[in-house]
């Protein structure tokens, strides 16, 4: 049975561990059910301690135990252990056994294809022997491995290596989740570095035989952000030598270990025929995340796990400030804007709902979330923007040089601001202890030369957050003439009270308000003015971004009156975006996202927002009507944006290239509306790059005329294995809303549907639970089979299943027929004997009571 009363642990309740650790020393014998790990742990007590001694363990056989070599009988629970120790400094020796090969968890250590990897983050290290496995305990690690394995990797600097045996030992201090150990049959890519100091790093890329072809560009992003942390950060590698492993079961995008990153291979291989324009961007963000996490994470770490935002926050913030400048800002932050308001506003506005800095869990992996990863990131872009850029670089100097070496707390890291600025950052800080998204409203009044912006902010009260506070709102904002010119430049209006007004004097005339530029907090605003200037500001704004928000907002407030009245697409909204397609001094990129509409999720929102039930089906439906729209509004210029962005280049991953493609790509999706498959059929069969064969098939089934190529593409790329993924999940996404249950069932039925693969499983029921209109379909066949799949997951992987469960978070938005199969599909996985702590955590939270 489920425990009754699982564990919740709280911010407010922590305490330090009593001793110190002062050096580890692990010998791994590898067996794949009888893996044999030696600890020798030297511990101090701390002088001032409080409580007892603590080791967590999980699933451990433990063999045996000695204090200073004398043999001890510990107590011990499923938990972990206590045991009796001296009152002065001691060494803790202990063998345990473990079950790589039937750990399908895939957290601790396990085994994916043959090969031995790990995966520590967050509490995974008890999973390999007994530990303080808490992130404040950091230690110097000497690793020893034996296994018949020509590739025998951990973290740190090699020691050593003989035929069957290696030793790794990492001079800087770490927490466990840092661990990582890897042994296998693996190739390398190998290249080097060397540090703006001179220091030599080698480079390797570990990856299946087969695979390496697919090293290049992952090693180039690496170098990449090497050389940008240096320049930007001042921020310089420490180790002889990185490591990054691609391993096939992986439950996220990749993982940081010291001098060892261990990534999902969807996440680090690529080739131009294997993989996406999207793809590629993607990689490289994530490794120059995972990179920057070697100094926001590993030299300076979290404290507890509250403070995961301190790290992930930070480090997202960072990795977007890389894609920025290898790519287009502007474009970046769009596609930013698009991906928060997909993922995080759902999780603030809904059951799931946290602060950025929670304060009380019972699974910590339930709390990687959007809010604390992409909102953590933000509140680091909205404190840029209030100092400035020239305070936030030194205050991050400060932070490094004050801190490295420690595990710190958010107060540790906004100190450093105030330090360095000497502005008082208490009604900031709420941005970190605050759930939900805050709704912003603008009106404006004009007197005789003087215009007077008015706004007001308010949070809606939420389980965390009972009593919501003002918050501190940078508004950047700009203000036009009548004739598109920037009569007051951008700048950042500080909203701290509930209501308040910024004046603007000495203007001639009325100006035209641009307010929120750059999406500058995130925070949902509501437009008062005296008058529209929305189709103004898609012609005219010099902020990209608002320029693209104006194009949005039309998009949305079209599709909100189609749904609602029954009215025509807005013809405002299509001229204008035609204007700006036609717009060659634009970047390509930058168009292509002008033909973005909101997604079919953001417009349930809205409608609920609105005091309506959102109709999935009628949504759905009022998206094919503006997408028809689209087509027919732009049907003379389509041709030619589709001939000119064709790229005659050999195919390079890059900005220009991708913009190029994309433009091009969605002109051909419009085009097939009226001119039906023969172009996209043209386009499969030449393509020589992923990019351009995927955007053709999808084309072709969305007409029902893709039989013949998915075959084709199948029988072309039935071995591989991230390419299958896109199969997979292409055909459930490009299903009619009433067909994607059922062809999400026939593809579970597939010989390749090894659905205890993490990517595998996501490619179906991800793509499930992602079609808005076919998740929500009215018989409640998708949240059933959802359901019946999570039920399958769960005892072999909580972590993904827990994660899988996010779809249902919006479940209160939608009918009462569809709620109650919504909550009866809950309540079915919730009566699951043994359901685990993570899906029972995530799935009471979204039920509610
Ligand atoms: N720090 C890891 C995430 C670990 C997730 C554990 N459930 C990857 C990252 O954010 O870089
Ligand atoms: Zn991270």
């Amino acid at each position: 049975m489920r425990d009754a009363s699982p564990k919740t642990i709280y911010l407010n309740e922590y305490e330090p561990f009593p001793y110190d650790v002062e050096k580890v020393e692990l010998t791994f014998d590898l067996h794949p059910t009888k893996t044999r790990v030696k600890s020798r742990i030297a511990f101090r007590p701390k002088p001032d301690r409080k409580g007892d001694f603590f080791l967590h363990g999980e699933n451990l056989k433990l063999i045996s135990s000695t204090i200073d070599d004398v043999p001890v009988s510990p107590e011990i629970t499923s938990e972990g252990l206590t045991c009796a120790v001296p009152d002065q400094p001691f060494v803790w020796q202990a063998e345990v056994e473990i079950d790589p090969q039937n750990n399908t968890a895939l957290e601790g250590l396990y085994m994916s294809n043959g090969m031995y990897c790990t995966q520590c983050e967050a509490e995974g290290f008890r999973k390999i022997t007994y530990y303080p496995d808490r992130p404040d305990v950091m230690s110097v690690f000497t690793v020893r491995i034996k296994g018949p394995h020509p590739v025998l990797l951990s973290n740190g600097n090699p020691v050593s290596a003989s035929d069957n045996h290696a030793e790794w030992h990492d001079p800087w201090p770490k927490p466990a989740y840092l661990f990582a150990l890897v042994a296998g049959d693996l190739v390398a890519h190998t290249d080097s570095f060397t540090t703006r100091s001179g220091r030599a790093v080698d480079l390797n890329l570990y990856v299946r035989r087969g695979d390496e072809g697919k090293c290049d560009f992952g090693m180039r992003a690496l170098k990449a952000s090497m050389r940008w942390d240096e320049e930007v950060y001042g921020r310089e590698y420490d180790l002889d030598i990185f490591n990054i492993v691609a391993v096939d079961d992986f439950n996220m995008g990749a993982m940081e270990n010291k001098g060892l990153n261990i990534f999902n291979s969807s996440a680090v291989l690529a080739s131009p025929e294997t993989s996406t324009d999207v793809n590629f961007e993607r990689i490289e963000a994530i490794i120059a995340h995972e990179y920057f996490h070697n100094w926001t994470g590993n030299r300076i770490t979290c404290r507890d796990w509250f403070q995961l935002c301190l790290k992930e926050g930070l480090t997202v913030y960072r990795d977007s400030q890389f894609t920025s400048d290898m790519r287009s800002a502007p474009v970046k932050r769009i596609s930013d804007v698009i991906d928060l308001r997909a993922r995080q506003f759902p999780e603030d506005q809904g059951p799931l709902a946290h602060p950025v800095r929670p304060e009380s869990f019972q699974e910590i992996n339930n709390f990687y979330t959007a809010t604390v990863y992409e909102k953590g990131a933000e509140v680091i872009g909205m404190l840029r923007c209030l100092v400035g850029a020239e305070a936030y670089s030194k205050a991050l100097d400060l932070y490094f040089e004050r801190h490295d070496g420690q595990a710190c707390n958010i107060e540790d890291w906004l100190r450093v601001f105030e330090d360095t600025t000497g502005r008082d950052l208490t009604q900031f800080k709420r941005w970190y202890s605050q759930a939900g998204t805050p709704r912003l409203t603008v009106k404006d009044a004009w007197y005789n030369g003087t215009y007077i912006l008015s706004f007001t902010q308010n949070l809606a009260p939420s389980a965390t957050t009972p009593d919501p506070q003002p918050q501190v709102i940078p508004i950047v904002t700009g203000l036009l003439s009548p004739a598109g010119e920037e009569i007051v430049a951008s700048q950042v209006l500080e909203l701290t009270e509930p209501a308040q007004s910024f004046t603007f004097e000495g203007l001639k005339d009325r100006p035209i308000p641009s307010v929120l530029r750059g999406f500058s907090a995130p925070v949902v605003l509501e437009s008062e003015l005296a008058s529209d200037h929305t189709g103004f500001l898609l012609a005219h704004d010099t902020d990209p971004f608002n320029r693209w928000e104006a194009s949005r907002t039309l998009a949305r407030s079209s599709l909100l009156t189609i749904l609602t009245e029954g009215a025509a697409p807005d013809p405002a909204y299509l001229d204008g975006i035609r204007t700006v397609l036609r717009d060659d001094t634009l970047d390509p990129a930058y168009r292509a996202l002008m033909l973005n509409l909101p997604s079919q999720s953001d417009l349930a929102t809205a409608l609920h927002d609105a005091g309506q039930v959102p109709d999935p089906q009628a949504i759905w439906e009022a998206v094919e009507t503006m997408r028809q729209a689209q087509a027919d509004h732009l049907a003379e210029l389509l041709p030619e944006l589709y001939r000119t962005h064709q790229v005659r280049d050999d195919y390079q991953p890059n900005a220009a290239q991708t913009g190029h493609r994309s433009l091009a790509n969605a002109a051909l999706g419009l085009l097939a509306r009226n001119n039906g498959p023969t172009l996209a059929q043209s386009q499969f069969g030449a393509a020589d790059n992923m990019t351009q064969q995927i955007a053709a098939l999808a084309v072709l089934l969305r007409l029902n005329a893709g039989k013949n190529a998915l075959e084709a593409f199948e029988e072309q790329w039935k071995n591989d294995r991230l390419v299958m993924d896109k199969w997979f999940g292409l055909q459930v996404t490009q299903a009619d809303p009433g067909a994607v249950a059922a062809t999400a069932r026939t593809l579970t039925q597939h010989p390749d549907f090894n659905w205890k693969n993490p990517n595998r499983f996501r490619a179906v029921l991800g793509a499930l639970a992602m079609h808005h209109a076919g998740f929500h379909a009215a018989d409640g066949a998708g949240y059933d089979m959802l359901a019946d799949w999570l039920i399958r997951l769960d005892p072999v992987n909580p972590q993904t299943t827990a994660r899988m469960c996010t779809p249902f978070q919006t479940w209160r938005r939608y009918d009462a027929g569809r709620q109650a199969k919504i909550a009866q599909a809950l309540d079915r996985i919730l009566a699951t004997p043994n359901l685990s702590r993570d899906t029972t955590e995530m799935l009471t939270r979204i039920r509610g009571n």
